[in-house]
């Protein structure tokens, strides 16, 4: 497949300024009737070139003229036509086949509804267009089809006219005041339910909010609507930006790739970002959906009214909606609090999104895919929808948001604004808005250094060297940045250079009995200091400093470095103890288990004596009876790093040593703590009949569960009885699958499998419900190849559906370590991707990555790992999704 390069961007020479589409819907075969109007931009005689896959050519007419074949060429999914003048119309006509489309892109079905999904180049596949995102439109769209069948017709933007037609069919005419790129374009056909809401925005208008689910669904969408209402709310509140439309509806598709999609007035959203009760959604669904509603709406300004000039961009748009996702849900959790209270709410948000980000993106970072958040080419776009793109993306925007400060961020976001409302730009664009700020708060300098991050790709390591001097009561403070080669980098020889980054650096300094030292600095005294590093190697120097102090580093992870600094364990527990800052209190937790853990897969893979030392227990129960720390937030700073994390740092790669080493500890601390465990488990008991989503009570939720994991891992004599007791008795989801994922995870046999069997009894009819299910089993420790080979031959198993797929052969072979990594793990996750690549080639690409990192894996796995991925690549009709993921693997 070739490589597009981001240095190939070149304008599309034509402005499209009006679309006209008529649809005939129907789920086998689907006529799409288009009148362009196009105006030339540039230089005479220039063809013009649509996309097009999929698609049958019906007919093709210029100014009202058909064109036959030798006027036209249609080749390699490329239409081109030679128009002679400055401006006209082009209608085409042409068939598509929803039904045979499983990709779920361009226009398919889910159940008996039709759906698109146009992001990136989905929209291609619908008729003949300038898919690309710098070409803006405005739409009007009539769809007609059977009303029996598809009685409700939508489309962006405000519904003009609807009435019946002959032979049982009717039409909806659509029409979208806003121009727009084609891939914010929607439809949805078929019967649903509707909850919907007025809302008055800021300036007095009413907008209409509606979500539509399948029937019998609409009982599970208040919540979905309720976070509709609250992100209008924060967009407006917090970023001044109000909903520019009359009408913004949200529909629940059971097939679909990703997420949602923020078409514009039209959002697309996987079920189960939408669907919510307390029988059948957990916490973390709550808060999922949370987040992706309030990612989705945010995509209006940031996506939609601003958008990307080329997919290169995509960041633009990614990395700034994930980040404003990110402050709305913790400005949720922190709703209602103050002071330290609500800075600890925030910081749960926070280590939640560090933990994705080490997990998913430090990896991805280091290995065969590695990309900066701006790529600079690729063979599939769809592949770079990445974790780089969204979460180190947003990184970025956060660190920009540091720098200059809330008052200062929000003063570039309004110049952003100011600039492009309504064009297709770049990150640089945006970039130099709040350069336009931040020139202004610091004369004489620019953010040259920050752009980088741009263009660079590779996790940073910030090396921290602290020089006392008790003499002069100073504290000399050094950081030096360092960034490996990366990727393909590492194919370069001789390497090219990665100059320095601007990287802010929060700093925090407390005495020898961990009380907070005052940080002179800029001409302020303060608790913690924001070092701007911008060169190699920096050095600062602070005055009265009484005592040699232990730093904190890196607070509130304000940028995604690896910190390296070398100090005892005795600082870590100082920190764990003390540090103000939750974050970094939480990363000196971390660290601590990291280094027990580490310490355990070295005996476990040398065959020495397991060792737990006592003072990492010791700090464990005095964080868990510390009575200033909520729920929600012991849950996480009291949760052991996962295997996933811990695989990484291992070298070579030992999966095996790592589980045990998990579980080890795991049962060491549980039956250390048990008395304490099993007090906290009861204090935390809520009236489960009372349940709300809330932040308190789903921390204290969350922290009950913990509790029951590390009493079933200590084989805690009650333990059983009370997992047991906790899933049958359950009166809500997170309750029953904290009982459930207990009995499976450590109680094999009959109590787990009766309490399976029950729950299958009980959820079939929900499929997200059943999702859950096949999760906890494929992530079980017992679980093998055969056991998922045996789920897969289970009725409510289909691959097609994305998200049965993932719920068990992602879950399986991307989280199972145990299971995975062995020889039949690798050949059943190649037989997998091959197996979706022939349905669904963006799935399987995501599945194609699983082993990424299969280099640095010792011999035998090595080995198997990689002839798995050369039987991948053998095969003979690979989607260019799975092979551009594969030959980089295997370059
Ligand atoms: N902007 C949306 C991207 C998306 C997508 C991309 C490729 C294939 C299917 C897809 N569905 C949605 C999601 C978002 O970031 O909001
Ligand atoms: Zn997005």
């Amino acid at each position: 497949a070739p490589t597009i390069s981001r240095h190939d961007y070149r304008p599309y020479p034509y402005r499209l300024p009006e679309v006209a589409l008529q649809f005939d819907l129907d789920a086998a075969q689907t006529r799409v009737r288009s009148r362009l109007v196009f105006e030339r931009v540039g230089d005479e005689n220039q063809p013009l070139v649509l996309n097009g896959q999929d698609l049958d050519l019906e007919s093709l007419a210029l100014d009202g003229q058909a064109l036959n074949a030798s006027q036209y060429q249609l080749q390699d999914e490329m239409l081109t036509v030679f128009p002679k003048t400055a401006r006209f119309t082009l209608e085409i006509t042409s068939l598509c086949r929803p039904a045979q489309n499983s990709s779920l892109m361009g226009l398919y079905v889910s159940g008996d509804k039709l759906f698109t999904q146009c992001e990136a180049e989905g929209f291609r596949r619908i008729t003949w267009f300038p898919d690309r995102p710098d070409v803006m439109s405005r739409y009007q769209v009539t769809l007609r089809a059977d009303k029996e069948r598809y009685p409700l017709l939508l489309s962006n933007g405000n519904r003009l006219q609807a009435g019946d037609l002959p032979d049982g069919r009717h039409q909806a005419v659509w029409e979208d005041p806003h121009p727009k790129p084609c891939y914010l374009f929607a439809l949805v056909a078929g019967d649903f339910a509707c909850r919907e809401q007025t809302l008055r925005t800021r300036s007095g208008r009413d907008a209409l909010l509606q979500i539509y689910s399948d029937r019998g669904s609409e009982n599970k969408t208040q919540w979905a609507l309720d976070c509709l209402v609250r992100s209008v709310q924060w967009d407006e509140q917090r970023f001044g930006l109000e909903l520019d439309l009359d009408r913004f509806m949200v529909v629940a598709a059971r097939d679909f790739n990703m997420g949602a999609m923020e078409n514009k007035g039209l959002n697309v959203f996987n079920s189960a970002y939408v669907l919510a009760d307390k029988d059948s959604a957990t916490d973390p669904a709550y808060r999922a959906i949370e987040a992706v509603i309030g990612h989705e709406y945010f995509h209006n300004w940031t996506g939609n009214r601003v958008t990307c000039r080329d997919w290169f961009q995509l960041s633009l748009k990614e990395g700034l909606t994930v980040f404003r996702d990110q402050e709305f849900s913790a400005d949720m959790l922190a709703q209602d609090l103050s002071g330290a209270e609500a800075a600890s709410a925030r910081a749960v948000k926070r280590i939640d999104d560090v933990s994705t980000l080490r997990i998913a993106q430090f990896p991805e970072d280091a290995g065969p895919m590695a990309h900066p958040i701006r790529p600079e080419s690729y063979q599939e776009i769809g592949n770079f929808y990445t974790a780089t793109v969204y979460e180190k993306g947003a990184e970025v925007i956060r660190m920009q948001h540091t720098i200059l400060g809330e008052a200062g961020f929000r003063a570039g976001m309004d110049e952003y604004f100011r600039r492009h409302d309504g064009a297709a730009v770049t990150c640089d664009d945006f970039v130099s808005a709040m350069e336009s700020v931040y020139v202004q708060q610091n004369p004489g300098k620019n953010l040259d250094v920050f752009r980088r991050w741009y263009s660079q790709a590779g996790t940073p390591r910030v090396k921290v060297e602290l020089a006392y001097d008790a003499a002069r009561k100073t504290c000399a403070v050094t950081l030096s940045q360092h960034c490996e080669p990366v990727g393909i980098e590492k194919l370069q020889s001789p390497a090219l250079p990665k100059p320095p980054l601007h990287i802010p650096f929060a700093l925090g300094l407390l005495d020898q009995q961990g009380r907070p030292l005052a940080i002179e600095h800029g001409g302020r005294a303060l608790d913690t200091v924001l070092l701007e590093l911008v060169d190699e190697r920096q050095t600062w120097e602070f005055p009265n400093i009484p005592e040699k102090p232990v730093p904190s580093l890196l607070r509130d992870f304000s940028a995604p470095v690896i910190v390296e600094f070398e100090r005892q364990d005795a600082e870590l527990t100082l920190l764990a103890q003390h540090d103000p800052d939750p974050y970094a209190r939480w990363e000196a937790v971390q660290e601590l288990a990291t280094r027990q853990l580490l310490a355990l897969v070295r005996a476990f893979t040398d065959g020495g004596e397991p060792v737990v030392h006592p003072g990492l227990a010791d700090t464990w129960r005095g964080l868990l009876r510390d009575p200033g720390l909520s729920a929600a937030y012991k849950t996480r700073i009291l949760s052991q790093p996962t295997e996933k994390e811990l695989l990484e740092k291992t070298s070579p790669m030992n999966p095996a040593a790592v589980v045990q080493a998990g579980r080890h500890l795991r049962g060491q601390l549980g039956q250390a703590l048990a008395p304490l465990w099993l007090e906290t488990y009861h204090a935390c008991a809520d009236d489960a009949e009372q349940y709300r989503p809330d932040p308190l009570s789903s921390g204290r939720r969350s922290l009950r569960n913990l509790c029951l994991h590390y009493l079933m891992a200590a084989a805690h004599p009650e333990a059983q009885a009370l997992a047991a007791a906790q899933y049958y008795g359950a009166g809500n989801m997170t309750d029953r699958m904290g009982g459930l994922s207990a009995l499976v995870h450590f109680s094999a046999g009959a109590p787990s499998q009766e309490a399976l069997n029950h729950f299958y009894e009980q959820w079939q009819q929900d499929p997200l419900v059943i999702d859950k299910w096949f999760a906890l089993q494929a992530g079980a420790p017992g679980t093998t190849v055969e056991t998922v080979r045996a789920l897969m031959l289970h009725p409510a198993f289909s691959l097609r559906n994305p998200n049965r797929a993932r719920s068990l052969i992602f879950q399986f072979c991307m989280n199972n370590l145990q299971g995975v990594h062995t020889p039949q793990g690798y050949e059943f996750w190649a037989e997998q991707v091959m197996a979706l690549d022939e349905l669904n080639p963006e799935i399987a690409a995501r599945l194609a990555r699983a082993f990424d990192n299969w280099a640095r894996f010792a011999a035998p796995n090595r080995d198997a790992m990689h002839d798995a991925l050369q039987r991948i690549q053998r095969h003979p009709a690979l989607s260019r999704n799975v092979a551009e993921i594969i030959s980089k693997a295997l370059k």
